[in-house]
């Protein structure tokens, strides 16, 4: 089996993070996996996220969601162009490696993430960022793309009773409802984007995803 890139995107609180861990023990169960492929595997599973995804991209995190800059706002334009950073090495540094080694990569947030908060949420230029996600990326687009799908509200509910929140997650309700309009749109023109209904349960939610897993892994 050649790499896999499978993204999971959404607004605030839609449960990527629970989703991508489930999914990950799923996979790596080989007994699992082999029912449906016959065989047995030695299967690697990379697990990462933007931003944050290596060392550099967590100092670039740190500045993009947590850092205080002494009431100086980071403006919209260089937020982009560190979000583009974080993935140009991402990229390179872990992503495209695994990907050669045959690993299935398990990615929190990738382009499509850029489209919906800096474009739709922002509003800066959607053909800008198209191009600068080609040059972050070298092209590389995902394989499949979940998309937890929620209410603004009820996501952004679960992030607050979590605790802290961010930089981003303290933005006013309309930027996240703009963002979720991105993922609408975003979703109308890519078959590869998949919704699920990210209101049901936890693991209704991972029973849908592991059905659309099997296909893919059979199909791949
Ligand atoms: N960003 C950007 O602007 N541009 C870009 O190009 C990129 C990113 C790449 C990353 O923050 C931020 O960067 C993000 C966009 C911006 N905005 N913000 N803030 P992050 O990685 O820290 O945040 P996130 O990606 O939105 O993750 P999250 O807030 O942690 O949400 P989540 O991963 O989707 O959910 P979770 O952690 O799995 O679950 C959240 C809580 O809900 C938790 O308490 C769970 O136990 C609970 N949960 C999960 N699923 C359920 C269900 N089904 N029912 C009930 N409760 C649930």
């Amino acid at each position: 089996m050649i790499g896999k890139l499978i993204v999971f995107e959404g607004v605030e609180g839609g449960g990527k993070t629970t989703q991508i861990q489930l999914l990950r023990n799923w996979l790596l169960d080989k007994c699992q996996l082999g029912k449906f492929l016959s065989k047995s595997l030695d299967l690697e599973v990379v697990v990462t996220r933007e931003p944050g995804g290596t060392k550099v991209g967590k100092i670039l995190r740190e500045l993009l969601l947590n850092a205080d800059v002494s009431g100086e706002q980071i403006q919209a334009r260089a937020e982009l162009l560190l979000y583009a950073a974080d993935r140009a090495h991402h990229i390179d540094a872990l992503i495209k490696p695994s990907l050669e080694r045959g690993a299935i990569v398990l990615c929190d947030r990738f382009i499509d993430s850029t489209i919906a908060y800096q474009g739709y949420g922002r509003g800066l230029d959607l053909k800008l960022i198209q191009e600068l996600n080609h040059i972050a990326t070298g092209g590389l687009t995902s394989d499949l793309t979940f998309w937890l799908d929620i209410d603004v509200e009820i996501g952004l509910n679960r992030v607050k009773n979590r605790g802290k929140i961010d930089r981003i997650e303290q933005t006013n309700i309309e930027f996240h409802q703009r963002v979720k309009t991105g993922y609408e749109e975003l979703a109308k023109n890519n078959s590869l984007m998949v919704r699920i209904d990210a209101h049901l349960t936890v693991e209704k939610i991972q029973e849908q995803i592991q059905e659309i897993m099997r296909k893919k892994l059979l199909e791949w």
